[in-house]
């Protein structure tokens, strides 16, 4: 008999692979985690251009998170895109009654391509029911400055960002830096009142479309494999940086590699 450590996606479907579902998916079999899925919605893309988006209903949201929960070992849990405020409050039904297993919530909003993913009015139902639930709380740049209400422009700014945040949530926070100009692509954490530092050379005129959704899967998979959150995240850094290293190109098209050899 065989048996892995399990983790679940909450997020959706990105037609061209890279991101979403799919990039979780193939994230955890590359790290050794059999991964499980809820669809939020679809949608219709190719790297750098999102063509449409139609939610899935938000009560079958909940069923299948539901069904899987009832019969799974699920040792860790991360949301991707989540779509609507509605989707947002039937997950955060689903989830608050067993919080005995890591949450990881990548509040995606915007597409790398800038195309809007989230509808705006489901930010305070994220903030209000959704992230009180979460062991980790993974913003980008961009995201982080539409929480605080502020621009975050370098990494004195992520610092005070950070510790804001963490304080507003009341939660374990890793703030991404990876949009900001410099040859090192730095994120910092908060957790228990201490800041911890990762780093990795920052890949320039490579797409990162999928990036945020490969980073907080590969940290999912090393929660739901047991390691602590700081060893999880070091290990997803260079995960993530080997599936950008290693990108596949075909004529004008790139795509981020999730099987990089190491
Ligand atoms: O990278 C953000 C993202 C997340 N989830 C889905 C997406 C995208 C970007 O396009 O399609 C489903």
């Amino acid at each position: 008999m065989a048996s892995i450590p399990v983790a679940l996606t909450i997020a959706g479907s990105d037609s061209s692979a890279g991101a979403g579902i799919q990039a979780d998916l193939k994230t955890f079999s590359a790290l050794g985690v059999y991964g499980l899925t809820a669809v939020t919605c679809v949608v219709a893309e190719t790297p750098g251009h999102v063509s449409k988006i139609e939610p899935v209903s938000a009560m079958l949201v909940r069923q299948q998170i539901e069904v899987l929960l009832r019969s799974f070992p699920v040792a860790a849990i991360k949301t991707g895109l989540l779509f609507s405020a509605e989707i947002i409050t039937e997950i955060a039904r689903a989830l608050r009654d067993d919080r005995s297993r890591p949450l990881v919530i990548d509040p995606v909003m915007i597409a790398t391509s800038g195309d809007a993913l989230l509808q705006g009015d489901a930010i305070e139902i994220y903030e209000r029911d959704l992230f009180p639930l979460a062991t980790l709380l993974t913003p980008n740049l961009s995201e982080a400055a539409r929480l605080l209400g502020q621009p975050v422009t370098d990494v004195a700014a992520m610092g005070e960002a950070g510790k804001a945040l963490a304080r507003k949530y009341g939660v374990a926070v890793l703030l991404k830096g990876g949009h900001l100009s410099g040859s090192e692509a730095i994120d910092l954490l908060f957790a228990n009142g201490k800041v911890t530092e990762f780093s990795a050379p920052f890949s320039r005129g490579v797409a990162t479309h999928g990036t945020g959704c490969t980073y907080s899967a590969a940290i999912t998979a090393g929660l739901a494999a047991g390691l602590g959150l700081e060893e999880a995240i070091g290990r997803a850094k260079e995960f993530v940086s080997a599936t950008i290293a290693q990108h596949y190109a075909w004529d004008g098209i790139q795509a981020l590699n999730h099987s990089p050899k190491s």
